[in-house]
């Protein structure tokens, strides 16, 4: 189901059409599924090809002023996952994205963003492929016993108050398999949600899902906290 474009004496290449991450069809799933939240309104969705990691992106943001928005990438050559860890980011078979948010609470509650947007997921995941996927404590989703995405949550707190100034809530799935497979030190533990692509707007539309799911929970990310998970 991937668009493929043959070049005269050259060989075979993916469309660049597939690489793009089509921002009508996410704001469409939002306008569709999610009008309702209000809260949607005021953030702006920034879609690109290639950045180093949304999560940057979304921090470089924040020095513009209080405005909430989505950061979404077709790759990222420096995507990274907690500690310092790699996270690997190729074109065209994964979606990487990062919320900034401003949420005004305690430090304390920095972590319940993290398996709120978990839990965002797995309801997006279902919702637009129909995919029963798993939460592992804290930051990963499983699929088939193999990681499919990973969640890394980045803060700046006040120090006078111990509130939180801003919070980037990146994650990483991996829709594809990767052309060239996953690399060797990945290999064992990475999988992907889906074996090849029956419709090129699947991508986009769990975007969508995944934006409309984190605004429809956003205020009140404690509530993940109900289930527990190894
Ligand atoms: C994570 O860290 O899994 C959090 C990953 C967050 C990535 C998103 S993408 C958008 C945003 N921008 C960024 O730069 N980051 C965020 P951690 O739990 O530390 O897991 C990292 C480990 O997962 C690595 O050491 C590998 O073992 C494995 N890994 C790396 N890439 C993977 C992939 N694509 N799929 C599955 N596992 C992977």
């Amino acid at each position: 189901g991937i668009e493929i474009e043959a070049v005269t004496n050259k060989g075979y290449r993916l469309s660049e059409k597939e690489k793009l991450i089509n921002r009508d069809i996410i704001l469409n799933e939002l306008e569709t599924s999610y009008s309702e939240y209000k809260y949607l309104k005021d953030v702006e969705v920034f879609a690109y090809q290639t950045v180093e990691s949304t999560n940057d992106l979304a921090k470089d943001y924040s020095k513009e002023g209080e405005k909430e928005a989505v950061f979404i990438a077709d790759s990222q050559t420096k995507g990274r996952g907690r500690k310092g860890r790699d996270f690997y980011s190729p074109t065209s078979t994964g979606l990487y994205m990062s919320f900034l948010i401003y949420p005004h609470t305690d430090f304390s509650h920095a972590m319940n963003y993290t398996c709120m947007t978990a839990e965002c997921i797995c309801r997006a995941i279902k919702k637009v492929t129909d995919i029963d996927v798993q939460i592992k404590w804290v930051n990963d989703i499983y699929y088939k016993d193999k990681k499919i995405a990973g969640i890394l949550t980045e803060g700046i707190t006040s120090i006078e108050d111990g509130t939180l100034s801003y919070v980037v809530i990146g994650a990483g799935i991996n829709i594809y398999t990767p052309y060239e497979g996953f690399p060797e030190d990945i290999k064992k533990k990475a999988g992907s949600l889906l074996e090849y692509s029956t419709d090129s707007t699947i991508r986009d539309r769990l975007a969508g899902a995944i934006i409309g799911e984190f605004y429809k929970s956003y205020k009140e990310p404690d509530k993940c906290i109900n289930w527990v998970s190894d």
